[in-house]
């Protein structure tokens, strides 16, 4: 990056967030694609976009008390970042995992700045989370972590105003804990929340959003580097909901998916994974994925996350958590054959892993485009709860399809017109920034 202003920008978020390790790696990225556009647009470095952009509006820190099985106090730390209002509420997921910090979740709340911008939709950034562990919880303990992060979390928080979802640990369960609560102190039936059960106001086919949204941008992605997902060869990293769906969508495309993960290993299973016994295994049982084993015995399983990287394919979704491809995985990725990395997890690949799809020519689908599928319909689950209707799972997935096509072509001339061509990294960046740049100029320095 040779920009000084850029530079300058980025020397203050180092400073200023040192120890935000995974931030300033979101940061890093972003700006340095945003160097042609800074250079073109003098008026947005005069209205100060960027050196606001870079600062959360509003940061959120609370303690969640909550009392266990055994009847002792356990108390975890909760978060709520509201990034960025300038196009639309604040929006974005709530994360439980016990690795996160203020840093995850302000990489999380900066990233949803540009991917919510790109799903078209009127939403804002923002990202919320604790370091509780769902993993080995009774759903008891489980109502009551909720019941005490929203407690707090309430008052800052709105239909109009700050729209939380489900993330890492967050799914169905958690969500209608947490509706539940909201419901009781504010004493009001709102669409606060998204990812909602479906008989009370959540909409058909979020569940499986991000995962058949990931399969959608990456079918064009494929299409328009005259590929397809048909008789490929195809690796899902993770094995909660967004890779579940988007096994089911690339096998539906006519791909194999042969390999899968959770945090303690991996399976490989040539004849492809058999998909109602992951769902039985994940979503009904809450177990390990290693249990595939009694389903398939002639399937392989290793422990660690690291491997399935080596195991050859023509096309890679990680869909666990952020910087799961390093230099070294997407190298071996590389050299086994794979030309195209899709992302469903949010940041997966390290820059050393990004800087080796660019040279080994590697179609690369980024983070904030592939993924925004979930987000772009929970946009519509909150049409939906305004409306007071609710709309068909073919009518949602037929939205999400559109949305999806819209982002790549996004992607895809942005990156043209700044002289990137094939650069969907560079074009989602500059794509979702424009339209919030804009916004944050016309509206004055707030
Ligand atoms: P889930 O909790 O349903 O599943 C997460 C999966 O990733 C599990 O298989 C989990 O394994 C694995 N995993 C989690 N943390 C780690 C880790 N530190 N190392 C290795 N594996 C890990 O979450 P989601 O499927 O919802 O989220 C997956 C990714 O997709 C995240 O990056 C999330 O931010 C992103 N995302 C999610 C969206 C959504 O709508 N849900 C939308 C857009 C992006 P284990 O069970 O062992 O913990
Ligand atoms: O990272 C993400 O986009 C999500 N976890 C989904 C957020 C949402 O509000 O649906």
């Amino acid at each position: 990056m040779k920009n000084a202003y850029l530079i300058s920008v980025l020397d203050n978020v180092k400073k200023r967030n040192a120890g935000e390790p995974e931030f300033i790696q979101a940061v890093t990225e972003v700006l340095e694609t945003l160097e042609p556009v800074i250079e073109k647009r003098p008026d947005l470095v005069e209205a100060g976009v960027v050196d606001r952009l870079v600062e959360p509006e509003r940061q959120i820190i609370f303690r969640v008390p909550w009392v266990d099985d055994n009847g002792k106090v356990q108390v975890n730390r909760g978060f709520r970042i509201q990034y960025n209002s300038a196009i639309g509420p604040y929006k974005g997921g709530i994360r439980l995992h016990p690795s996160v910090y203020l840093g995850i979740i302000k990489f999380l709340g900066f990233e949803q700045i540009f991917k919510n911008s790109l799903t078209t939709l009127p939403m804002g950034g923002a990202k919320g989370g604790s370091d509780f562990d769902p993993k080995g919880k009774s759903d008891g303990e489980v109502m009551r972590f909720c019941q005490s992060f929203m407690t707090e979390l309430y008052r800052h928080i709105g239909p109009d105003l700050d729209v939380p979802a489900g993330d890492i640990g967050t799914g169905a369960r958690e969500i209608g804990f947490m509706f539940g609560q909201y419901k009781r102190l504010k004493n009001e039936f709102t669409g606060v929340l998204t990812g909602k059960g479906l008989t009370y106001g959540g909409s058909l086919a979020r569940t499986q959003a991000t995962g058949y949204g990931l399969c959608y941008f990456t079918n064009e992605m494929l299409k328009a580097n005259g590929k397809s997902f048909e008789g490929q060869r195809v690796i899902v990293s993770g094995s909660g909901n967004v890779a579940i769906y988007a096994n089911e969508k690339a096998t539906e495309y006519g791909a194999k998916v042969i390999a899968m993960s959770d945090s303690n290993g991996y399976i490989y299973d040539e004849n492809g994974i058999d998909l109602a016994a992951i769902k039985q295994i994940k979503e009904v049982e809450r177990k390990r994925i290693k249990e595939y084993l009694n389903y398939h015995p002639e399937a392989t399983y290793t422990e660690g996350c690291k491997g399935i990287w080596t195991i050859p394919c023509d096309i890679a979704l990680p869909c666990a958590t952020q910087n799961e491809i390093d230099g070294e995985s997407a190298e071996a990725l590389a050299k086994n054959g794979c030309y195209a990395v899709a992302e469903g997890a949010n940041m997966p690949s390290t820059p050393e892993a990004i800087e080796v799809y660019f040279k080994n020519k590697m179609l690369y689908g980024p983070a904030k485009a592939a993924n925004a599928g979930g987000v772009a319909t929970s946009g519509l689950e909150m049409s939906q709860n305004s409306q007071r209707l609710s709309w068909t799972f073919e009518e949602v997935d037929e939205k999400l399809h559109g949305i999806m096509i819209n982002i790549f072509k996004a992607c895809e001339s942005a990156a043209k017109e700044y002289g990137m061509e094939g650069n969907y990294m560079a074009g989602a960046n500059i794509a979702g920034f424009l339209k919030v740049a804009e916004s944050m100029k016309a509206q004055g320095c707030v």
